[in-house]
């Protein structure tokens, strides 16, 4: 198995690299790929030094896999010729995921889907994801009629720079911004850039990427992003009414069983989901379950994971994974 890691010194990159090595993926030969800006750059990799590459070279080299998370114009310019030579390309960016013709896959949902003339997959965005891990078995059980989600991301979400700009306020110290307004002790109703419609692209990812994951839409969400000053892991309030009434009990043990997904609910001992529990781990957090008694079958609830996780490496690495597994390359 010979798998190329295209952005690998990027946030996502590294948390890749850690995933990999945590779940010892079966790889044989990996390529660590980057702008021409980082070529020679050393990096280690369980005990072995590796020097990053750049695209041509790991296109030449015909990886069977090609892991990206290098922002979507590299992928909308490299994937295709990735998938030219043969290579099955997991794209973390935005660039594809809406294209009829390419699948967006959250494993736990809907891997059965993906056969081997899939060459290019994409990954969902990651405040998605975590909303439909906890939809998913629901939405099989008691129909989806309509979502509410209003989220509270954290700023590794936007990238270092962001990270960098939050540290800096913190420490009074003056520096490049990656937000038009100071994110330290601040909350901005604004990820990513706004839409002709008046929502963000962030919001309008959230509006459509579950439909076509649930394969389903006939039900409808709206939503609203929101960056806070945390460092790591993304929130979300989330209202659903469903199609058909529901007991509480039932809902608690369904999400309780479901793989990938981790109950914190208990107002007896203040047990809920938060960031710094879900930092650097693979599940979707899920709590504060209770019926929304202005509505007939609705319910709210708080889901918690870490972005950069569940949201990105680990799902994508899944994808790769099931591949291997089901021999789909
Ligand atoms: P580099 O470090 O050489 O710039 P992040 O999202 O954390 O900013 O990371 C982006 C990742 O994508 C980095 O590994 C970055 O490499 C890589 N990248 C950015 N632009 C390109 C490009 N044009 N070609 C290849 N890799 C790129
Ligand atoms: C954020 N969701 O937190 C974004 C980051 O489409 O993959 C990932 C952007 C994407 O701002």
């Amino acid at each position: 198995m010979k798998l190329a890691l295209v952005g690998a010194t990027g946030m996502v990159g590294e948390v890749m690299l850690k995933v990999l090595a945590e779940r010892n993926f079966p790889v044989d030969e990996l390529l660590l790929v980057a702008s021409e800006r980082s070529v020679g750059k050393q990096i280690s990799f369980k005990g072995k030094t590796l020097t990053v590459i750049g695209l041509n070279e790991a296109v030449a080299a015909k990886p069977h896999i090609a892991l990206f998370s290098a922002g979507g114009s590299t992928s909308l310019e490299w994937a295709p010729k990735f998938a030219a030579v043969g290579t099955t390309v997991i794209d973390n960016s935005s660039a594809w995921r809406m294209e009829a013709d390419k699948k967006l896959i959250v494993p736990e949902i809907n891997a059965h889907i993906l056969t081997k003339d899939d060459k290019i997959i994409a990954n969902p965005n990651c405040s998605t994801i975590q909303l439909v891990m906890v939809l998913a078995p629901l939405h099989k059980k008691y129909k989806l009629k309509r979502v509410v989600v209003s989220t509270y991301q954290s700023v590794s979400g936007t990238g270092l720079k962001a990270v960098k700009q939050m540290e800096n306020e913190m420490a009074g110290i003056k520096g490049e911004m990656a937000y038009p307004y100071p994110i330290h002790k601040n909350a901005l109703p604004h990820c990513d850039v706004f839409e002709e419609n008046g929502y963000t692209k962030e919001e309008m990812k959230l509006a459509r990427e579950p439909q076509k994951i649930l394969n389903d839409r006939t039900f409808s969400i709206t939503a609203t992003a929101v960056r806070i000053p945390t460092a790591g892991g993304h929130s979300e309030s989330v209202n659903v009414q469903f199609e058909n009434d529901f007991e509480l009990g039932a809902i608690r043990k369904m999400l309780h069983e479901t793989p990938g997904i981790v109950l914190q609910d208990n107002t007896d001992t203040n047990t809920y989901p938060m960031p710094i529990y879900a930092h650097d781990k693979d599940d979707v957090f899920v709590g504060r379950i209770r019926r929304d008694e202005t509505q007939p079958n609705t319910l709210n609830m708080w889901i918690v994971s870490d972005n950069l996780r569940k949201g990105a490496a680990t799902n994508a690495i899944q994808i790769a994974e099931y591949l291997i597994y089901h021999k789909l390359l």
